[in-house]
């Protein structure tokens, strides 16, 4: 990731008198933001004062602070900077914990700025008064409450430069109202006070050594690629390893598109409900090399049955995830830019090539026999998987894909082809319901000239769906598809298989129309479509394809009963993944 603070900081000498408010917009300034997401309120009131005369930094007004922070978490994944959140104190500044953590979860780099009561009165149970900087102290990267106003363009520079450095992260900047409107001399530029944090990038030498030791003496051996190597900027590094060595490539949620899905190296997806290939492939694996991947549970299914015959290498820039879940036989410390870039070295150097031929004979059975596949009904009604399979090949690999939680999001990952790095969205970690609109909105901000889809739940869709007034009045015409089975799909999923069909709670009704999404999207200055037969899913994209100066929403009202398969039902072993309802895959005796 290019350091924002390096790259953007303007840095022309200057000292002047100014209020707190006004140091805090000149040094977001100078550290490159043009954009904040935010609303305003007591405390955080003073920076915005000095916020609406600023000719360099937009301020968008959300309906909702959550929706700031995962615009911001969009905005920075679009656009590969920090993003910006602004609220106020208390429950504003409450309303962003669940961005932050989904921030914190998948290492997403946004500073979110919070206003504080004035510090005579923090403790006091002041009014608008909470302890963000205590409460979001374990999901953050680092915080800080500032109460003096000569200590917030630094500040502030330490924030990016935290934020945006190392493993991305969140970090909050939490300012007393006192602080904001005191007279203080902004000085710039500002020296960091981090010792400490130096973030290691360059991999050891003798590690890399090692792992290209081990890549040439294996016989089965996997490419693990994670949410990382987007995050380094290393897919086209990781095609030439691969290329180089031959070995197969499989991408995690957070990954998709780091490896092209076209490509005949790629298995798919690992996980709970990734392919029969990937899941297989890691369960046979003789060498796992880990990239900015963090063994999380989802992709090991029970740990200690997880990939019995693999040695690991582990490579990834934070030191605190190797060996976490899985012991690393070789553990690499650094950026995975720099590390596929020393590993294609020390692979060419080692000059011995492995024999793979019999492991891809082997996964190449896997795929064909356990190709992804779905039910459709002889009743006319939609499969959800097919409205994906036709936005994939109409839309195309050169849009952004951003998901919300639940089925939807897993038919988003299987069913759309992805090509391009960083062009899937989602929130993987946390799995926060009501992601995909705000998030898009900042997507589409970061990068105007792309088409964005937002694919979401109608219970996801019911959580943040106020964005689109925002979407609508500031002129961000994403495009949104509802995936309507009606239901918290996901859940009602797992109630079918361990809960004897026993639908507790799980049934939205959103089918009967209420709320009447289409009608929601033109209330809120959107185009509204609906479709509800497979015969009319090409033209109605088409449709929304072409409008281009509003917000469109699509219900796409689909079979209740879809399932999302293959599955490793949560707790078991990957070696129990089913691809259908009590189907179990062969595996092949290769050994
Ligand atoms: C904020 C939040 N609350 C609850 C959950 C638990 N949960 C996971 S998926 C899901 C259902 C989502 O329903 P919908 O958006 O309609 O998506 P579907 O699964 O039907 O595609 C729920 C309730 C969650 N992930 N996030
Ligand atoms: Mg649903």
């Amino acid at each position: 990731m290019t350091p924002h603070t390096l790259s953007h900081m303007r840095n022309e000498p200057m000292t002047e008198q100014m209020t707190g408010a006004q140091a805090l917009v000149r040094a977001l300034e100078n550290v490159g933001v043009d954009t904040v997401f935010g609303i305003p309120g007591g405390a955080i009131l003073p920076a915005y004062d000095p916020l609406y005369d600023s000719t360099k930094v937009r301020h968008v007004l959300v309906r909702h602070e959550q929706g700031a922070g995962h615009a911001a978490e969009g905005y920075a994944q679009a656009t590969g900077r920090v993003g910006v959140c602004m609220a106020t104190s208390g429950p504003g500044a409450t309303n962003l914990v669940t961005p932050i953590a989904d921030a914190y979860m998948d290492s997403v780099p946004i500073v979110a700025i919070t206003g504080q009561v004035a510090s005579a009165s923090i403790g006091t149970d002041a009014f608008q008064e909470a302890d963000i900087s205590g409460i979001t102290m374990p999901i953050t990267k680092h915080n800080f409450l500032v109460t003096d106003a000569a200590d917030i363009p630094r500040t502030i520079v330490e924030a990016f430069h935290i934020a945006s450095t190392g493993r991305p992260g969140p970090v909050l900047v939490d300012i007393s109202k006192d602080a904001l409107q005191a007279m203080t001399t902004f000085v710039w530029p500002v020296t960091m006070l981090l010792p400490g944090y130096r973030p290691v990038t360059r991999p050891h030498s003798k590690q890399i050594r090692e792992a290209a030791r081990l890549i040439a003496e294996a016989h089965r051996p996997v490419l693990y690629v994670g949410g990382g190597v987007h995050k380094a900027r290393a897919a086209t590094q990781l095609r030439e390893l691969a290329e180089l060595t031959g070995i197969p490539v499989i991408t995690t949620l957070t990954a998709r598109g780091s490896f092209p899905d076209s490509h005949p190296q790629h298995l798919g997806m690992p996980g709970m409900h990734g392919t029969v290939a990937a899941v297989g492939s890691l369960q046979r694996s003789d060498l796992i090399i880990a990239l900015g991947a963090r063994f999380d549970d989802r992709v090991t299914g029970r740990l200690d049955t997880f990939a019995p015959h693999a040695k690991i290498v582990h490579a990834d820039i934070d030191p605190a995830e190797i060996s976490k879940n899985r012991h690393a036989d070789v553990p690499i410390v650094g950026d995975c830019r720099e590390v596929l870039t020393d590993l294609i070295a020390a692979v060419k150097a080692e000059g011995r090539k492995g024999d793979y031929a019999q492991w891809w004979q082997a996964l190449n059975a896997l795929k064909q026999t356990y190709a992804l596949g779905y039910e459709t009904f002889e009743d006319g009604s939609l499969a959800p998987q097919y409205v994906l399979e036709r936005l994939s090949s109409i839309v195309g690999p050169d849009a952004y894909y951003v998901a919300g939680v639940g089925q939807h999001q897993m038919w988003a990952a299987q069913f759309i082809g992805y090509e391009n790095p960083g062009t899937f969205i989602n929130s993987g970690g946390l799995g926060t319901m009501g992601f995909a609109v705000p998030a898009a909105m900042g997507v589409k901000m970061g990068a105007p000239d792309s088409v964005v889809w937002a694919i979401d739940g109608d219970g996801c869709f019911q959580m943040t769906n106020q964005e689109l007034a925002t979407c609508a009045l500031e002129g961000v015409p994403i495009k949104v598809a509802v995936i309507n089975n009606g239901n918290l799909g996901m859940v009602r999923q797992w109630q079918t298989l361990f809960y004897d069909q026993r639908y507790s709670n799980t049934n939205l009704q959103s089918t009967r129309r209420i709320p009447d999404f289409v009608k929601l999207a033109e209330a809120y200055g959107c185009v509204g479509l609906r479709c509800e037969r497979p015969e009319d899913v090409d033209a109605t994209i088409q449709k929304a394809m072409e409008i281009n100066d509003a917000p469109v929403v699509v219900d796409f009202v689909v079979h209740e009963d879809a399932m999302v398969w293959p599955m490793v039902a949560a707790g078991t072993s990957n070696d129990e993944i089913k691809y259908a309802r009590d189907m179990a895959p062969k595996w092949e005796h290769e050994d």
